[in-house]
């Protein structure tokens, strides 16, 4: 069948800029919101087609840029299960968005066609959502003529965030079937959080008042409404809610300024007092940090690593206690990035698995366990319960009182934790039962483990692509040599290690290095950003001076 005329005339309307590249990296397409519209438009093509490829099933499309600044914009699309897109079309989506006239996308798309053998007569549908970007509504409007040019069947979840949007998807696909996942509204995605969290902390006081700050993104209308499903089960104060200000989304507050600065937000100054817990969202709340200040208002930052050790503990706890331990494996997975400290806390207690950046890796490893805990140290993961590990909870017949309040802790918990893609607000009700059940303050929860000073460093390099890595991204093995350098730098630092890897999201190298004193990872990681930067080639006039 060919390429329908509409796919064309709709083209026309959205015309690639010359000069631009684009690619679907790890995180969708993501950049200057004043490019994109022809992205846009041929990602509703492609999403129509995937929905096509997979016999009618809905596929997501999420218009974001999470963290980024407010100029910028993106788009990913989510596979039937609320997952990632698989990776094999990855490329056919970079490939689609550099054709750059209608003729060369036109010949793209029939080409593709032919190769992934889609058969064109088949349905398609579609749910999209975006978060409070300026740019999002008239993006919206280009993905909405892809859907149009090939008669996809388009339900607009209006402005969200995207873990609800990878909700909805795997809610509308299973609706009906055994595997059913949640009404397939946001008001199920509320529900289903709302009542496992109001079960699991039943027998528990109530905490005292948490901050969030909502990045001023999407975050912020999502908490609201979350807020009145939880009623008084959970004092929730909401702050950097202004999603009409121009310039204020992740504007200094938000997830990755605290994980990045290791600071609290200027906003919360005063706000937050000694003691209290804090946490932040990202723009498109996939991402939580949680952060308290001690007595003498010191600040102290609770990340990703923290999350999956105090969860991570939680869980294998409960899955013993519900005398399940031979039956259900748990295991962590992490990425490089994570604090030394963390691996050694989680390794003595359960296998831990390291995996290449991007969630996609973690999501993907952490399936392999009955129940698995992912967690990037940024502060994006979830907790996956296996189809056999979730059959064997409905299953099983506790023998005693105690078993049986374990395993119902945990039924609850495989509703509370979002199953398809790191969630920032179901993370921290998840985070909130553990400190309730623990009856762990911000400061008991800090005092885990101790985190090893770290330092991340970025590196301006000729070539990126020349960076090429092995033993997920801990090892250089391109440009040959500089791995063996970097050890003999690393061999004299105590309780050294630096790894360095290309980024996937900025056209830079980044170098990341602990040591047991501040002094000496710091140190490090400038030798070791030195010796990249003289390596590659570097222009000894723009060399940062703090390189050693
Ligand atoms: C993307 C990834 C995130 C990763 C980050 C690393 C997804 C949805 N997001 O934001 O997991 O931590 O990239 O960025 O996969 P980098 O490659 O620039 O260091
Ligand atoms: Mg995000």
């Amino acid at each position: 069948m060919p390429i329908p005329p509409a796919v064309a005339k709709f083209a026309d309307l959205h015309p690639k800029p010359a000069h631009v590249r684009f690619q679907y990296g790890t995180a969708g397409f993501r950049t200057v919101a004043s490019v994109l519209d022809s992205v846009l438009f041929r990602v509703g093509v492609l999403a129509a087609l995937r929905s096509k490829k997979l016999d009618g099933k809905t596929i997501g499309v999420m218009v974001t840029a999470s963290h980024n600044p407010e100029q910028d914009n993106g788009v990913k699309l989510v596979d039937p299960r609320g997952e990632m897109l698989d990776t094999s079309w990855e490329g056919h989506a970079t490939v689609l968005s550099n054709a750059q006239t209608t003729d060369d996308f036109i010949n793209e798309l029939d080409k593709f066609v032919q190769a992934a053998k889609i058969d064109l007569s088949k349905p398609a549908r579609v749910v999209y959502g975006r978060d409070t970007r300026p740019s999002g509504a008239s993006l919206v409007a280009a993905l909405e003529d892809g859907f149009k040019a090939l008669g996809a069947e388009a339900r607009d979840a209006g402005v969200t965030t995207t873990p609800i949007l990878h909700y909805l998807v795997r809610a509308i696909n299973t609706k009906g079937t055994k595997d059913s996942y949640g009404d397939d509204s946001e008001e199920g995605y509320f529900l289903k959080l709302s009542a496992a969290y109001k079960k699991l902390v039943a027998t528990r006081q109530t905490p005292s008042p948490l901050i969030i700050d909502c990045a001023n993104g999407v975050g912020a209308p999502i908490a609201a409404r979350l807020v009145e499903h939880l009623g008084d089960s959970m004092p929730l104060i909401l702050e950097n809610t202004s999603i009409t200000t121009p310039g204020a989304l992740n504007n200094a507050c938000g997830a990755d300024y605290v994980k990045t600065s290791q600071k609290l937000p200027p906003s919360l100054d005063g706000r937050l007092q000694p003691g209290q817990r804090g946490c932040s969202l990202d723009g498109d709340a996939d991402r939580l940090m949680y952060f308290y200040l001690d007595e003498r208002s010191q600040f102290h930052m609770l990340d990703g690593d923290k999350i999956a050790a105090l969860v991570a503990a939680f869980v294998v706890e409960l899955v013993k206690t519900a005398g399940l331990q031979s039956q259900v494996k748990v295991g962590v997975v992490q990425t490089a990035y994570a604090n030394g400290a963390s691996t050694k806390y989680l390794s003595e207690r359960l296998p831990v698995r390291c995996v290449p950046t991007g969630v996609k890796h973690l999501h993907h490893a952490a399936e392999h366990y009955n129940i698995g805990v992912y967690f990037e140290a940024n502060g994006h993961g979830t907790v996956l319960f296996s189809p056999a590990t979730q059959e064997t909870l409905r299953d099983y017949q506790p023998s005693t009182p105690a078993q049986s309040t374990a395993l119902e802790h945990l039924r609850s918990l495989n509703q509370l934790i979002n199953q398809t893609v790191g969630d920032a607000l179901s993370d921290m009700l998840l985070v909130e039962v553990v400190l309730a059940h623990k009856a762990y303050s911000g400061l008991e929860w800090d005092s885990l483990y101790v985190d090893l000073p770290n330092r991340l460093v970025k590196v301006v390099v000729a070539d990126r692509n020349q960076f090429k890595t092995e033993d997920a991204e801990r090892q250089l093995i391109s440009p040959p040599g500089l791995q063996q350098k970097i050890n003999e730098l690393v061999r004299r630092y105590d309780g050294g290690r630096s790894f360095v890897r290309p980024s996937g999201t900025e056209d830079v190298v980044r170098v990341y290095a602990e040591a047991s004193s501040r002094a000496q990872a710091d140190e490090l990681a400038f030798r070791v950003g030195g010796l990249v930067y003289d390596f590659c080639g570097g222009n000894p006039t723009t060399r940062p001076k703090e390189f050693i």
